[in-house]
């Protein structure tokens, strides 16, 4: 009998193996096994590595092929579902350094950017083996995208302080009574119709007790008996719809820099305004298609959105942003351009974002498994076409994969 009791109470040990593998510098490791902890309690089982083990028990040609062949082994062998970053990336070095992939840039130059669907990948990335990743041409045969079966994310921290601020932020967000509005905002007029196209059509099909808010620079849902558009798109009521509305789900297009959100009238959502907010209790989710506001391994630190997720009691704990310029992709401009203008045609990076909102919302997916998913629906276009294939690597999730949307 007492064999048989000692059995049953085993039995939970075996049900919560962990499938999420965290990859921790050695100098964040403790930091890291306390939010490994919390995240236990809140029912998701980590198993935490650094890289210096990863370092010394994996061949490969540098860190960051040690690190996917880790995260390949954890995959293949022992069905890990989901693969977290946990550290900044700068140049081509940082406490988990990312993996640099090659495109053309809008003037026709090489340009580098940071990866992180690299990490899950089956496949190298560099068929040619000149030790240039991603060449849309070159390295075809290596390069895979997201399947939807595994995430991936970065939590793009520095130190143990950035790390207890995003674990307390973490338990917020869980507890936190889950919201039912999400608030697109606008700066730029010609993108009008595809936001409003997303937010009209396309998410509250599949997330019909939801409502969309909309915060553009000349039409807004709260211009109650003011001119259309009267209540400003400025840092201010974005705070305010934060904290006091309760807002918690955030689209925003329009410009950025690495520094901040370019927003009406030309005012700045930056460093200042990430400091005077009031959310604390309820942490944002963010997509955003704005420029170099994902630029997370720049020399300049931190950028926007990293900003954003190391800010203590407010701010985010989930970005997805574009690390570099974040262009339109479109598969035949000439037709597809005036129709995005004019009838607001999806280009391949508001078809990420849109796709984000309704597996989240829609189908309850967590985050990385909701971008993983919507990758993995642009996959065949990416094959087909080196501009949806930029848009894949460009578009990174920071924050934690395993979260909810609440
Ligand atoms: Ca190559
Ligand atoms: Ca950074």
């Amino acid at each position: 009998m007492k064999f048989l009791i000692f059995i049953i109470l085993s039995l939970p040990v075996f049900a919560t193996e962990p499938k999420a593998l965290l990859v921790s510098p050695p100098e964040l490791r403790e930091a890291w096994a306390e939010y490994v902890a919390l995240r236990a309690e809140q029912g998701v089982m980590m198993k935490l590595v650094t890289t210096t083990e990863i370092s010394e028990k994996y061949e490969g040609k540098d860190i960051q092929e040690k690190i996917r062949l880790c995260a390949r082994e954890h995959i293949d062998k022992h069905s890990f579902h989901t693969i977290i970053l946990g550290g900044d990336s700068s140049g081509s070095g940082g406490l988990v350094p990312d993996r640099d992939t090659y495109h053309k840039n809008m003037w026709g130059n090489d340009q580098d950017i940071p990866s992180d669907i690299y990490y899950i990948s089956p496949t190298n990335w560099d068929h040619d083996n000149d030790g240039v990743y991603g060449e849309f041409t070159e390295d075809r045969e290596a390069i895979t995208y997201p399947d939807g079966s595994v995430a991936i994310g970065r939590i793009p921290v520095r130190t143990a302080e950035d790390i207890a601020a995003y674990r307390n932020k973490v338990v917020s967000h869980i507890a936190q009574k889950p919201s039912t509005e999400l608030v697109f905002t606008c700066e730029v007029r010609g993108a009008y119709p595809k936001v409003l196209n997303a937010g009209l059509n396309i998410i509250p099909e599949v997330w019909p007790t939801g409502s969309v808010y909309f915060l553009f620079s000349d039409k807004t849902s709260w211009d109650g008996d003011g001119a259309p558009g009267s209540y400003e798109l400025s840092p201010a009521n974005l705070s305010e719809q934060f904290a006091v509305k309760g807002m918690n789900k955030w689209h925003i297009h329009g410009h950025g820099l690495i520094d901040c959100w370019v927003l009406e009238n030309r005012k700045k959502f930056s460093y200042d305004s990430v400091r005077e907010l009031k959310n604390k209790d309820q942490p944002l989710v963010i997509t955003t298609v704005s420029c170099f506001t994902g630029q997370f391994d720049a020399e300049k630190d931190p950028c926007i959105t990293e900003a954003m997720l190391r800010q203590p009691d407010g701010g985010a704990v989930v970005v997805i942003a574009p690390a570099r310029e974040g262009k339109p992709h479109l598969h035949n401009p000439e037709i597809d351009f005036p129709l995005m203008m004019r009838e607001g045609k999806l280009d391949g990076t508001t078809e990420v974002m849109a796709g984000f909102w309704a597996a989240t919302l829609g189908q309850k997916k967590n985050v990385g498994m909701a971008l993983a998913h919507v990758k993995s629906e642009q996959a065949a276009d990416a094959v087909k076409s080196a501009t949806y294939h930029q848009g894949i690597c460009e578009l990174n999730l920071l924050g934690d994969p395993t979260l909810p949307v609440r």
